[in-house]
């Protein structure tokens, strides 16, 4: 391979999740989710309409046609396939998935598959209290038999657990539907749970489906010392193993990072760890890793005398709001003086995907796609199109930074914008857009729900058109 460019396979993509685009909750003999619950906040939408991908599904994967993507990732939606969550399969919800993949393969997109993407259905829950009960974990390998055995001949690569890393240090998305200190005490036994479903998961995939490909997703934040001081840099690395490394040692090696379990000693119950639950984990080799990739953290010392802060995430998009975690002993986050942030105080870091490329490829030798990354905005559009020129140039730079992360040798198979049509986020309604196309709503009404290209739509076209030559 000529290592100055991108490889003529790349898999040049967009991505959505199912709860944050479909819509159609109670269509098609879907039931209820967690996240049907979830997603209810005051002043914003919720998933019951959402960008209505479940109806225009045709005229978006035109659009994705139209682009010249190379791939689409989505996620299956456990309660539209069994709606129950374990006993009776949907014939709907299958044949909905089945139309999405005809769409694809008109346009010669291959599929990327989330199996579990925030949206456990809700009669588990009731029934079990969610994932921190193993009879989810069995619920959860039933649902990916029947998928593998459905789609098995037309999907060649799955992704198992969205971000377990960034569910199991923030919670929400359902997890903590019966409260949030219950979630807080038992988030490790919840995240032991997800690292067995991904093991089983990956297991069976391979028994059923030996030509496929599956792996975990990380959302990975890598961190930087604020300083040179040697307790700026292991305050860095606390946070780091904390939020990065101990998933991917678990999910990828079958192995707990014994620093960060002594570092939720008296914080929350440990992981549950049964006979043989080591061994299977073990046992589960992936055949690649997906990473999301938004921001970067600054991390520095944290003297064992001061207070505890917590994380007060910035919800309504008012720049300067974001309150930055104290732990102390351990780290103290901070704002990054060197980088941008958007709205929402997320820093805007490209050489960060770099980072974390080399990171994850030289640790793990396996091949790694990008499966999310992109720029939040408030937008509006009003007349022709969106001009979102500050999207354009996220993309533009990260893509350059992964490029050169290639020619450093780092096995990049894909990269995947989020998001292609814009949709519901996860914690802050519609009005936090990232989409290439800009969908026709507000918070406050549905609207016609047109889709309409944005500027940097036509800039994405370009580059996959001339393979990144221009990067
Ligand atoms: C990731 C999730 C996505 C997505 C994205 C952006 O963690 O996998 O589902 O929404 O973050 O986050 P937000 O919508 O909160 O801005």
């Amino acid at each position: 391979m000529n290592k100055t460019e991108f490889p003529k396979d790349f898999l040049w993509g967009t991505s959505i999740s199912a709860y944050q685009a479909e819509g159609g909750l109670l269509d098609g003999g879907r039931k209820e989710s967690v996240a049907d619950y979830s997603t209810r906040k005051e002043g914003y939408a919720d998933n019951s309409v959402t960008s209505d991908f479940y109806h225009h599904y045709k005229e978006d994967i035109a659009l994705l046609g139209e682009l010249g993507a190379k791939t689409f990732r989505f996620s299956l939606a456990w309660p539209r396939i069994i709606p129950d969550g374990e006993g009776e399969i949907n014939p709907e919800g299958i044949r909905f998935y089945h139309q999405v993949l005809d769409e694809l393969e008109k346009y010669g997109i291959e599929p990327i598959v989330t199996l579990f993407h925030y949206d456990l259905p809700l009669t588990l829950q009731k029934k079990y209290g969610g994932w921190k009960n193993r009879a989810v974990i069995d619920a959860f390998v039933d649902f990916v038999r029947v998928c593998l055995t459905e789609f098995g001949g037309r999907i060649k690569k799955f992704l198992t657990i969205n971000e377990p890393d960034i569910l199991t240090m923030y919670g929400g998305h359902g997890l903590d539907f019966a409260g949030k200190e219950e979630f807080a005490e038992t988030k490790l036994i919840i995240n032991h749970h997800f690292a067995l479903a991904h093991a089983r998961a990956v297991r069976l995939c391979h028994e059923l489906v030996p030509d496929a490909m599956i792996g975990p997703v990380f959302g990975y934040v890598p961190v930087y010392p604020a300083t040179c001081d040697p307790e700026d840099v292991i305050a860095a690395k606390n946070i780091s193993d904390i939020q990065n490394s101990f998933f991917q040692e678990l999910f990828l090696n079958g192995i707990y990072m014994e620093n960060v379990l002594q570092f939720y000693e008296g914080r929350c119950l440990p992981p549950d760890i049964e006979a043989g639950d080591m061994e299977l984990l073990q046992s589960a080799k992936s055949d690649l890793i997906a990473l999301n990739y938004y921001k970067s953290d600054v991390a520095k010392a944290c003297p064992e005398e001061e207070e505890e802060r917590e994380m007060g995430g910035n919800i309504g998009g008012k720049k300067g709001t974001f309150v930055y975690a104290k732990m102390p002993g351990y780290y103290e986050m901070c704002p990054n003086p060197m980088l941008r942030r958007t709205d929402w105080d997320w820093e805007i870091d490209a050489a960060g995907i770099r980072c974390m490329l080399r990171d994850v490829y030289y640790r793990y030798r396996l091949p790694v796609i990008i499966t999310e990354n992109g720029v939040a905005a408030f937008e509006h559009y009003e007349g022709e199109t969106v001009e979102d020129d500050y999207r354009i140039d996220y993309h533009r730079k990260h893509l350059a930074a992964c490029k050169k992360a290639i020619m450093e040798g780092v096995d990049l198979i894909g990269y995947c914008t989020w998001t292609f049509i814009d949709l519901l986020s996860t914690g802050h309604g519609f009005c936090k857009r990232y989409g290439l196309v800009y969908v026709n709503r507000t918070d406050e009404e549905e609207l016609d729900l047109k889709r309409v290209p944005k500027k940097s739509y036509y800039w994405y076209r370009d580059t996959i058109k001339n393979g990144g030559a221009d990067l």
